[in-house]
């Protein structure tokens, strides 16, 4: 791996089919060592215009391109991401910091949505449907909406970026990526796998930099003409209230403060598998994350003895090394972040049942490493029950029966993943009733989306679109009526009823 980085110093922004200079740049760092990887551009707004206007000239013509043909491009796309696994997942911990076995599974859910979409070039359905008048036909179609702006967080630097891009592209638009400054090999490396598969230059494009820049241009330029973002919700709330302004159409997911309910008949064993898994993998740092644990109170002794034994077994250290269970945390900032919220904690009286420390012994000292963290006792409404950390850190709220569960589960702003470890059947089906969140799991955490259904939630978790799924789709089409009439007269619709 050390040689990969010998003839890359410095990124630089793929517009056109050609790989451009930067001017300026920040450096980018591995969470784990605290070594530089590569230098990335900040790129201009003069950039973003260039780029904007080479995908605005592609998408013309790729637009005519037969949607099964642009699909075989994305299958092309997905087999040398399957090649490449091993690779990009290496690299991914490297600038993202989860484990290997994290980072192969989210280069996985990007195969996965290549295969899945490439596919859909031979579907893209629309529907027909009988005309109100003779001799008449009627049909809905999906048409490419044109230049689309992806921006993506750290998170999932490749998973994210794939849910968003296959589907605009095979839909006939073109895409113009901001990938997040913290982890911009994923976009060097997937640009590189468009260029060898063939996609003409111009269909997808990617530009580096802040969001203060780049995002904003994204958001002002009139021929962008989608927004699709994932990242916080109040970058998110700024991106809705521009867009709304100029009428453009905007999808957000902006993260969540997901819940594991275990109910007194759950298998409690399981439970705790699934929370840990949940909660601590990833550092917990996914929109899907389980950061709320809300348990029957016949069980909540036994539930964190169990939850206090595997935390003890979890390895903590640098991704690369595969004994380790639980990577860094992305950067300073976050880590100053998560120790406020442990704070603001003990302050509203939670109980800290285990970690709440940034790790600091001789392995962790050039990286941002921070313990796995229990706060029993919590009540619903304190500010550890209800904002998102975006770490590893759990808040234990005990509940005494089925309905002050769901009230609690439903008591944050967010709606994003919940789940429920219970053998009710009864239970089962009114929790998926009434749990307000866009993903519901029965006896898993809150973790593990598949990318052929909808990902995405309700309240401020965004703002009624998904992601992935066939549902991905309508954010980048714009449904066309068209009617052909045959009668050779003119025929008036809702008029000549007889
Ligand atoms: C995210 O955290 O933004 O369901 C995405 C999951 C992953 C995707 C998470 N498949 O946890």
């Amino acid at each position: 791996m050390a040689d990969y980085f010998l003839n890359i110093h410095q990124l630089k922004n793929y517009i056109d089919g050609k790989w451009i200079e930067g001017k300026q740049f920040i450096p980018v760092i591995n969470p784990a060592t605290g070594k530089k990887i590569v230098n990335v551009p900040l790129s201009s707004e003069e950039t973003v215009d260039y780029a904007v206007s080479s995908a605005k000239r592609a998408q013309k013509d790729w637009a005519l391109v037969p949607a099964p043909k642009r699909a075989e491009i994305i299958y092309d796309v997905g087999t040398l991401l399957k090649e490449r696994k091993e690779t990009l997942a290496r690299l991914l911990t490297m600038e993202n910091g989860k484990i290997l076995e994290e980072a192969r599974g989210e280069v996985q859910e990007g195969i996965d949505m290549a295969f899945y979409m490439a596919g859909e070039g031979r579907r893209l359905f629309g529907q027909t449907t009988p005309a109100e008048l003779k001799d008449k036909f009627a049909m809905s179609m999906r048409v490419p909406v044109g230049v689309v702006g992806i921006i993506t967080p750290w998170n999932f630097p490749i998973a994210i970026a794939t849910w968003k891009a296959f589907p605009a592209i095979v839909a006939g638009n073109a895409v113009v990526w901001k990938p997040a400054t913290e982890t911009p090999m994923m976009a060097y490396e997937l640009a590189k796998i468009f260029e060898e598969a063939g996609l003409p230059p111009g269909v997808f494009n990617v530009v580096h930099g802040s969001g203060a820049v780049v995002g904003q241009r994204f958001v002002h330029h009139p021929d962008i003409r989608v927004i699709s973002f994932t990242g916080s919700n109040e970058t998110g709330r700024m991106i809705a209230g521009e867009c709304g302004k100029q009428l453009k159409k905007v999808s957000l997911e902006m993260g969540g403060k997901n819940a594991v309910i275990v109910m007194d008949d759950a298998d409690l064993e399981l439970a705790a598998d699934g929370i840990i898994w949940s909660a601590f993998g990833t550092s917990g740092q996914r929109c899907t994350a389980c950061s709320r644990v809300i348990v029957h109170e016949n069980v909540k002794e036994k539930l964190e003895e169990r939850l206090l034994e595997k935390i003890a077994t979890l390895s903590i250290g640098n991704g690369l090394d595969e004994t380790i269970r639980v990577g860094p945390i992305i950067n300073k900032a976050s880590i100053e972040k998560i120790k406020s919220f442990i704070e603001i904690g003990k302050e509203e009286g939670a109980k800290l049942l285990t970690g709440g420390y940034e790790l600091t012994g001789e392995q962790y000292k050039n990286g941002h490493f921070f313990a796995p963290t229990l706060f029993t006792n919590v009540t619903a409404n304190m500010r550890i029950a209800q904002e998102e950390i975006f770490g590893p850190v759990v808040s234990i709220i005990s509940v005494k029966n089925f309905t002050e569960a769901i009230e609690v589960n439903n008591s944050v702003t967010y709606g994003l993943s919940s789940s429920i470890f219970t053998h009710d059947v009864n239970q089962v089906f009114r929790a998926t009733r009434d749990l307000d969140t866009g993903i519901v799991y029965v006896n898993a955490g809150t973790t593990g989306a598949e990318i052929h259904l909808p990902f995405g939630g309700t309240k401020g978790t965004g703002n009624g679109h998904r992601d992935s799924g066939i549902q991905a789709l309508d954010v980048f089409t714009e449904w066309r009526a068209v009617y052909v009439d045959y009668s050779g007269k003119l025929q008036r619709a809702q008029l000549d009823v007889e």
